[in-house]
């Protein structure tokens, strides 16, 4: 996920100048209103342009119509404390499912999740993520879970399988449990497909889990509790 991608960058026109009762129509009323929906980095500008400076950005759009009166929702990046995490990752294909769980602890150490608040657990391979993940989601002591493996396609007569398991089980597993579980296994043909996103040309698919991790969270602490 390239949650940061448009970090920095300007979407305008943002707000829309519509007529309805309902709908934000100056910046200046747009700054005041913003606040409401928790986009804590979100400026409104009288020019009627919205600035997404952080990495919750979620559209990236030329239009974002905002009313006045819809709450919207989305977790933080920025305020990880009182979030525990577990990384379940499989030791099958180690030379890179070790860096990319490297990634997603160095993406927690970036968002200032403290390392006592993480926990990783190493299970043979990718087919044995999703029962490992779904009890330890079960268990309430976390959060979140992340699930790390690579599957390569050259490497095993019966990828599909493995593939197909590790994603449904892993889906299965955040909704059995209510606990969003982080699919961060990699399914490449090839072993240099692998290493390119497991620190290599493409980045760290494992930092880019924990960042997705944290959202998550964030969300359900924050905004989902019924
Ligand atoms: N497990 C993986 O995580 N990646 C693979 O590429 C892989 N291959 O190639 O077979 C793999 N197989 C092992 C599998 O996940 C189970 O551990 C095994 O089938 C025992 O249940």
């Amino acid at each position: 996920m390239a949650a940061s991608a448009a970090c920095g960058q300007t979407l305008s026109p943002c707000i829309s100048t519509a007529k309805g009762s309902n709908m934000l129509s100056t910046g200046i009323s747009a700054r005041h209103s913003l606040k409401r929906f928790n986009f804590s980095k979100i400026q409104a500008t009288p020019l009627q342009s919205v600035s997404v400076s952080n990495a919750n950005c979620w559209r990236k759009s030329n239009t974002l119509t905002v009313y006045a009166t819809v709450r919207q929702l989305t977790g933080s990046i920025t305020k990880p404390e009182g979030l525990r995490f577990v990384v379940v990752a499989a030791r099958f294909n180690d030379i890179i499912t070790k860096p990319l769980v490297e990634g997603a602890l160095e993406g927690f150490r970036r968002h200032s999740v403290r390392e006592e608040d993480i926990d990783v657990i190493w299970v043979p391979g990718s087919f044995e993520i999703p029962l490992v993940a779904q009890t330890v989601a079960k268990s309430g002591k976390y959060h979140a879970v992340i699930c790390i493996g690579a599957v390569v396609r050259g490497a095993t007569t019966h990828y599909e399988a493995v593939v197909n398991s590790a994603s449904s089980g892993v889906l299965s597993a955040g909704l059995n449990s209510g606990v969003p579980c982080i699919l961060g296994v990699l399914t490449c043909d090839t072993m240099e497909q692998a290493m390119d996103r497991a620190g290599g040309k493409v980045g760290n698919k494992g930092a880019e889990a924990a960042v997705t991790a944290i959202e998550m969270a964030s969300l359900f602490q924050h905004h989902l509790r019924f």
